[in-house]
């Protein structure tokens, strides 16, 4: 197997980052691709300001998220836990353990690589790896590079390649810290990112969580989940709002609510259970136990407290995955944009997106009772909200 291991601060990771690594994977023909966020860097002080290893290992993880290659790109805590300065030649030792028979490449930057015999044992680590620098613009392919291939191949018998990366705009972390500190550099992060950023407050940025525009918004919310998620999320704000136009709903609430509805989808029974008991939410014993309807009543709660969301969205987001008796239009509405969004796809759901233009409570009427019976087939038990919503649209909607 061939393994790339990309090192760096990545304070913060950008997508000139990620563009790197996906070309690197396709050139080298890499099975594997391993992010190394530095713990505590040798070579230089990180700037005044910076976060700490912990939470650009966390950024890095959000960032190697968004390639959507799971089962290809990692991200390695191993220098981030060490303790004291990390060394490449004892991180990629210790790879070398636990990869014995794979082939490593260390993956870095130009800067990096013109200096390499300076770094802790240069003989260690070309001999545990082959390298590969990324040259970013045309100066980098120059003569330079080739000349200290071959310096190094002769001293320390390395084994070098040069990545000629395509036409992409050039950003560095120190110009993008600059940029973020002034409100600017979004288009140079992964979504997710960008939202961690703002939801820390990190590199000087300052938004207010509780008036987010649409851009920022979604960001955050991205942030908060895997990004296998995130077209959902962006398709039920999309349906969300093309709902409320035609039923004459509030365009505003819809996005918001369609935006945040998910975004405690991924937190453990326990992380729920303590936002539930920060709030003050009352549950029953079927809830308690179920980190599935918990996600529902959680993302209310931080769409309310953490986003400043008023109680239309809040009770949206709140009914999303059982329904209630006598929903409100919003209410419908986000049901069945969370039901319905262009990236679901079942049998039936075609139909169901008719229905929605047609007679909100004839689709939730279908939608809740394939909900049901979807249920039902699982061994899953009912909760009475979904059956209240069920009898409720039997008796009144027109079913
Ligand atoms: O969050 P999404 O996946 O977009 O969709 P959702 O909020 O409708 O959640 C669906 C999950 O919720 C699904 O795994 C089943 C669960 N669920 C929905 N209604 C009920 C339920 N689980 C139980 N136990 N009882 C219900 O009535
Ligand atoms: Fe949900
Ligand atoms: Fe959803």
């Amino acid at each position: 197997m061939k393994i790339g291991v990309y090192g760096g601060t990545f304070n913060p990771p950008h997508l000139v980052h990620l563009i790197s690594a996906r070309f690197a994977m396709e050139y080298l023909g890499l099975d594997r691709l391993i992010f190394m966020p530095t713990g505590d860097p040798p070579h230089k002080e990180l700037p005044a300001h910076s976060p700490p290893a912990q939470k650009r290992l966390e950024m890095m993880i959000l960032a190697a998220d968004s390639m959507l290659l799971p089962s290809r790109v990692e991200v390695d805590q191993m220098e981030v836990r060490r303790e004291g300065k990390s060394y490449t030649a004892d991180t990629l030792s210790e790879l070398h353990e636990q990869y014995p028979d794979d082939e490593l490449w260390l993956l870095m930057g130009t800067d990096m690589f013109l200096t390499l015999q300076n770094w802790k044992k240069p003989e260690t680590i070309c001999e545990l790896a082959h390298l590969a620098a990324f040259a970013r613009t045309q100066a980098d392919t120059g003569e330079m590079l080739e000349i200290q291939g071959k310096y190094l191949s002769e001293t320390f018998g390395a084994k070098c390649a040069v990545i000629q990366l395509p036409q992409i705009t050039p950003v560095s972390s120190t110009q993008l810290r600059d940029l973020l500190e002034k409100g600017e550099g979004r288009e140079y992060l992964p979504a997710a990112v960008y939202g961690y950023i703002l939801r820390d407050a990190l590199y000087g940025t300052h938004a207010d969580l509780r008036n987010l525009n649409h851009e920022d918004m979604t960001a955050c919310s991205l942030s908060m989940v895997y990004a296998k998620r995130h077209a959902h999320i962006l398709g039920v704000a999309e349906t969300a709002v093309d709902l409320a136009r035609h039923w004459g709903e509030d365009e505003e609430l819809a996005f918001r609510a369609g935006i945040l509805h998910d975004c405690t989808k991924y937190l453990t029974l326990e992380e729920h259970l303590a936002i539930c008991g920060k709030y003050g939410m009352e549950l029953d014993d079927m809830e308690r136990q179920s980190a599935k309807l918990l996600h529902s009543k959680t993302g209310a709660a931080l769409a309310r407290n953490l986003y400043g969301q008023p109680d239309e969205v809040y009770w949206a987001i709140y009914w999303h995955t059982t329904g209630k008796a006598d929903m409100t239009k919003l209410e419908k509405i986000i049901y069945l944009a969370d039901y319905m969004e262009p990236n679901r796809k079942f049998d039936g759901v075609e139909e169901l997106r008719r229905l929605c233009y047609e007679d909100l409570d004839k689709a939730l009427l279908l939608g809740v009772g394939m909900s049901i019976e979807d249920l039902n087939q699982r061994g899953v038990p009912i909760h009475k909200n979904t059956q209240a919503a069920m009898d409720w649209l039997l008796k009144h909607g027109k079913g």
